[in-house]
This record gives structure tokens, sequence and C-alpha cells, in this order.
């Protein structure tokens, strides 16, 4: 392993390379989180708070939570709209993605953007474009830029099964093959596309595009965190040992719409009920159940870390409107950086 801290240490260092107790506490801790952050989230959406238009993971919480928890703080992450957790794992705070969803002065993007788009450089968190499958380019950039230089470090994108259609993704993971570039590529299969259903999407199994490309593919349960770390961590070490690429394919569902303004009427309830009864926060609470740890007061601590932010959320103002050109990449005045500021600039350096 690596010396680099890993990024689950926000919450006490992973010891070694296999999950200890305080990890598997924190897998629950963030799937919780980014559950009641994103439950507030669509509250305030519904009551009108939130510019714009609404996005959430649930029941896809263990997927972005195991897969970024198993990654170093040196590793880049791109995660897309069901990928909350992913954040909060890298330690973007509850009262940063609130004020960020409320388009606050003191959100993650300042007021300047809203919903899901957001990412903190300084935690190697890349804000993700919405055109599907660019952040799967971008993530193979950066890997291509650690191997270059040599670095032990790796990248990681999310994406859905949708995503997988776009020819981007095709360009991006054939030269990530081609290059063996220390990069890894979250597939999440949870069942639909919008309405697409995934079986419309693509003909073979998602992972004999890995066998065509001539990389690493993993299945995984995506409702099971643990599980989900254990083959992200495998996929690490083969990048850094310069095996190249791994696609993991993680079997999930979306439980809700595609974002609040879809009822998703066209998703049978019985498929819903089924994954409904395969919760991963309720798997992942069982197990420590078992071992003998208190989960109410986890749940409990994590309601009011949640509540106590969202009312300092609401307490904040908007952002000042001479501030408009700060932070963005064509600013009227130029910056020392040349076109406005870049505040990605860090993320390879
Ligand atoms: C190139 C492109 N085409 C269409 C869209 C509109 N769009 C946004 S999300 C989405 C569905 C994505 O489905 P999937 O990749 O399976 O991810 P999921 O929403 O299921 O997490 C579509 C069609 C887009 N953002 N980019
Ligand atoms: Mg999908």
């Amino acid at each position: 392993m690596s010396t680099l801290p890993t990024t689950g240490a926000a919450e006490g260092t992973r010891e070694g390379p296999y999950l200890e107790l305080p990890d598997r506490v924190s897998l629950y801790r963030f799937m919780a989180l980014q559950r009641a952050v994103e439950e507030r989230g669509l509250s305030l959406y519904k009551q009108g708070r939130v510019p714009g238009s609404y996005y959430d993971g649930r029941g896809q919480e263990a997927t972005c939570v195991g897969a970024t928890y198993a990654l170093n703080a040196a590793d880049t992450v791109c995660p897309l709209i069901r990928d909350m957790g992913a954040h909060l794992v890298r330690g973007t705070t509850p009262l940063a993605i609130l004020a960020h969803y409320l388009g606050r002065a003191g959100g993650v993007g300042r007021g300047r953007d809203g919903n899901v788009h957001l990412g903190e450089a300084s935690r190697g968190v890349v804000g993700m474009t919405s055109m599907l499958a660019d952040m799967v380019v971008v993530a193979a950039g950066m890997a291509l830029a650690f191997k270059l230089r040599g670095e032990p470090r790796c990248s990681l994108a999310f994406f859905g099964d949708g995503a997988t259609s776009v020819g981007d993704w095709h360009e991006a993971v054939n030269f990530a093959a081609i290059e063996r570039l220390p990069l890894i590529l979250v597939l999440e299969l949870n069942g639909y596309a919008y309405s697409t259903p995934s079986a419309a999407q693509f003909p073979v199994h998602p992972l004999a595009r890995a066998t065509a490309y001539g990389i690493h593919g993993e299945p995984v349960d995506g409702n099971d965190v643990e599980a989900v770390f254990e083959v992200t961590r495998q996929a690490r070490e083969r990048a850094l040992a310069g095996e190249g690429p791994t696609l993991i394919a993680a079997k999930t569902m979306r439980m809700h719409g595609h974002g609040a303004h879809d009822d998703a009427r066209y998703v049978p309830a019985e498929l819903l009920a089924k994954w409904e009864a395969r919760d991963p926060l309720a798997r992942q609470r069982g197990r420590l159940v078992e071992l003998g740890v208190d989960v109410a007061a986890i749940d409990a601590a994590v309601a009011e870390e949640v509540a106590a932010a969202a009312q300092a959320a609401l307490a904040m103002p908007a952002p000042d409107a001479a501030s408009a050109t700060v932070g963005v990449y064509a600013a009227s005045e130029p910056t020392p950086l040349g076109r406005g500021e870049a505040p990605w600039s860090g993320f390879c350096s």
C-alpha cells in the first residue's frame, strides 16, 4: 500500500488495507449522512427554497461511499448526480452542501451553480459537468498525468448505465486501456437512464465491455458498501501496479425519479419494493448491530448534524452581486491566472 493518507482518514486513519470496525462504522455514517442531507435538500426543494432542479442518490449510497472510501487523499474522484456520498467522504461538509443547494454565499459553489454541480479542488473532487460521459474523459486525463509523472495516484469516475451509450465513454475507456492508465471506472447499474431501462441500453452484459477493451472487469453488489470498498481497493492496487483500468459494475437501483420533477411512474412498484428490501443502509446497520455498535446513537448524531447544518445554511446570505465574476472561468477583469480564476488548477498538482 502507498504511504499516502487514506481519504477515510477524515474519520480516523484506515490502518491497513482492510476494514477495521471504525471503518465499518464510518461507512455507515457517511451513507446515513448522504441520505439525511439529500432528504433535507429534497424537503427544502419542495418548499421552493432550492433554485433549479433537484437530484439525489437514494438507494445508491453504498456505491459512492464504498468506492470513494477506498481511495487515498491524493487520488482524484469525479462524482455524478447520485454520488453525494463521495463529497462527504472527501470531507465536504453537510453545511457546505446544503448552502450550495440553496445558492448561498457559503455553499461550495458560492451561489454560482446549484444542485449537484459541486466539487472542491482542494479535496481532489472534480465538479461535474452534465454532458454524459465527459467526466470519464476528465478522469482519464488526470490518470494520464499521474502516470506520466510517475506518481502513485489514481483517478476514479462514477457514471450511469446511460452514460456508457455515449461515444466519449468508449473513446476514454479505449485510450485508458491502451495506455494502461491508473483509472477506476465505477458503473452504477441502477436500472434506468431517465425512463429508459438498462436492458434497452446495451445488448450485452456490461462487463463484456471490459473484456472488449482489454481491461479488468468486476461485478459487485452496489448496495453492499463493504463489497464495493473491497473491489475498489483491489482496483486501486492494480492501477498503481501499472495494470491499467478496472471497470466495476455495481448493481444497484435508482429509488427515486431521475430528479424531483420525475414521479418515475414508469418504474414497476414491485421492482421498487424488491430493492427497498435491499436497502444499503439497512444492510450495514444490521452488521453493526451484530457487532454491538450503538447505531441509533449514530443516526441521532447524523440527524442533529444535518438539522443544525440546514439551519445554518438557511441563515447564510446570498452571494454579493459584486463578486459575480470571482471564481468563474471568463471574468471581465483579467487575473494573474489569465481569464478569471482557475479554482480547479490544483487538481493534478
Ligand atoms: C450527452 C448527454 N445526453 C443526454 C443528457 C441528458 N441526461 C442527463 S442524465 C440522463 C440519464 C442518465 O442515465 P444514467 O447514465 O443511467 O445515470 P443515472 O441517472 O441513472 O444515474 C440523461 C439522458 C446529458 N446530460 N448528456
Ligand atoms: Mg442509470
